[in-house]
C-alpha cells in the first residue's frame, strides 16, 4: 500500500506540513502535488496560523519531481503539470503569514524549487542541494528558474542549474541558498523557534512585510513562469529528455 502524503499539524499557530513519501524520497508526483495544494488552500483560510514550517519525512526534504511519472509525460501533459506545480508553489508563498524551510536533506530539481518558494531556508548540515535536471535533459519547471535567481543571484544560479552540481549545506550556506545551519536533530525545533519569534510579533505587521517584500518580484514572475512552463514542455519528446530520463531510471549515465 503506498503510505504517501501530507501530513499537517497545528499547535500554537503555527502549522507543521510535511512531504511523507520517503520511500522514493518525497519525490513530487501529481498526486502528492495535488494533495499538498490542498493542504495550503486550507492554511490558507485559517485564521490563527502564524507560521509555517515545511519539512520532509526520512533523508529528504524533497529530491525532484517524479522522474517515474515524468518519463511517460506528453508535452502537453509537462506543460500542465508544471503549471500546477508552479500553482502550487506560488499559493505556498502568497500565504499572509512566513513559510519556513526546514531542509533536512536531498532538495533536488522541484525539492529546491519548493524549498526557494519558501520565505526563509534553514537546513540540517547534511542536507544535499542542486538543479540537476540538464543531467536528464529537462530544466527546472516549478518557478525556479525565477525565484533561483532572485535567491541567490543570477550568475550562482547559472551556475548551479548548467551544471547540476550539487552543493553541501556549507556551500549552499556561503552562496545565500539557506540563511542558518542545524544539527540534524534539532532542525525542526530550530524552525520551530523561529516560528514561534514570528508569531510572537505583529501579526499584521509581518503579513505587510511579506506582502511589499513579495512586490519586488510580482510583474515579471508572472509572465516567466508561464514561459518557463511552455519551454519546459518543449523539451519533452526531444530524443535528449528521453534518455536523460531512461538512463536515471536505469541508474546508468545517459548516451548523448
Ligand atoms: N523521482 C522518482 N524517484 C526518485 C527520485 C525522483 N526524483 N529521487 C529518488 N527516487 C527514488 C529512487 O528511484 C529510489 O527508488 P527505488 O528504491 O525504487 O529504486 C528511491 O527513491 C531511493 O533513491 P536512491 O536509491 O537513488 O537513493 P540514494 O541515496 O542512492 O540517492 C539521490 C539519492 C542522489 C537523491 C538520487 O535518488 C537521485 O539522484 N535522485 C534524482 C534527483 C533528481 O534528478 N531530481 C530532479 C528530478 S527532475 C525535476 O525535479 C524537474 C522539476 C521540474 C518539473 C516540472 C514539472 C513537469
Amino acid at each position: 500500500m503506498d503510505e504517501s502524503g501530507i501530513l499537517l499539524e497545528i499547535k500554537d499557530g503555527i502549522a507543521i506540513v510535511t512531504l511523507n513519501r520517503p520511500k522514493a524520497l518525497n519525490a513530487l508526483n501529481l498526486a502528492l502535488i495535488e494533495e499538498f495544494a490542498a493542504v495550503i488552500k486550507q492554511l490558507s483560510r485559517n485564521k490563527d496560523v502564524r507560521a509555517l514550517v515545511l519539512t520532509g519525512a526520512g533523508k529528504a526534504f524533497v529530491a525532484g519531481a517524479d522522474v517515474k511519472e515524468l518519463a511517460s509525460m506528453r508535452a502537453s501533459q509537462a506543460f500542465s503539470f508544471s503549471r500546477q506545480g508552479q500553482q502550487a508553489f506560488d499559493r505556498l508563498e502568497r500565504l499572509d503569514f512566513p513559510v519556513i524551510a526546514a531542509i533536512n536533506g536531498f532538495a533536488l530539481g522541484g525539492g529546491c524549487e519548493l524549498a526557494l518558494a519558501c520565505d526563509i531556508r534553514i537546513a540540517s548540515v547534511t542536507a544535499k542541494f542542486g538543479m540537476p535536471e540538464v543531467s536528464l535533459g529537462l530544466m527546472p519547471g516549478f518557478g525556479g528558474t525565477q525565484r533561483l535567481c532572485r535567491a541567490v543571484g543570477y550568475a550562482n544560479a547559472m551556475y548551479l542549474m548548467t551544471t547540476a552540481e550539487t552543493l553541501n549545506a556549507q556551500e549552499a550556506l556561503h552562496m545565500g541558498l539557506v540563511q542558518k545551519l542545524t544539527e540534524p536533530d534539532v532542525l525542526l525545533e530550530e524552525a520551530l523557534v523561529i516560528a514561534s519569534k514570528i508569531a510572537s510579533r505583529g501579526r499584521y505587521a509581518v503579513k505587510a512585510v511579506k506582502e511589499l517584500a513579495l512586490k519586488n518580484f510580482d510583474a515579471d514572475y508572472v509572465n516567466s513562469a508561464e514561459l518557463e512552463s511552455e519551454v519546459f514542455a518543449g523539451l519533452f519528446g526531444k530524443p535528449e529528455a528521453e534518455e536523460g530520463m531512461n538512463a536515471f531510471l536505469e541508474k546508468r549515465n545517459p548516451q548523448w
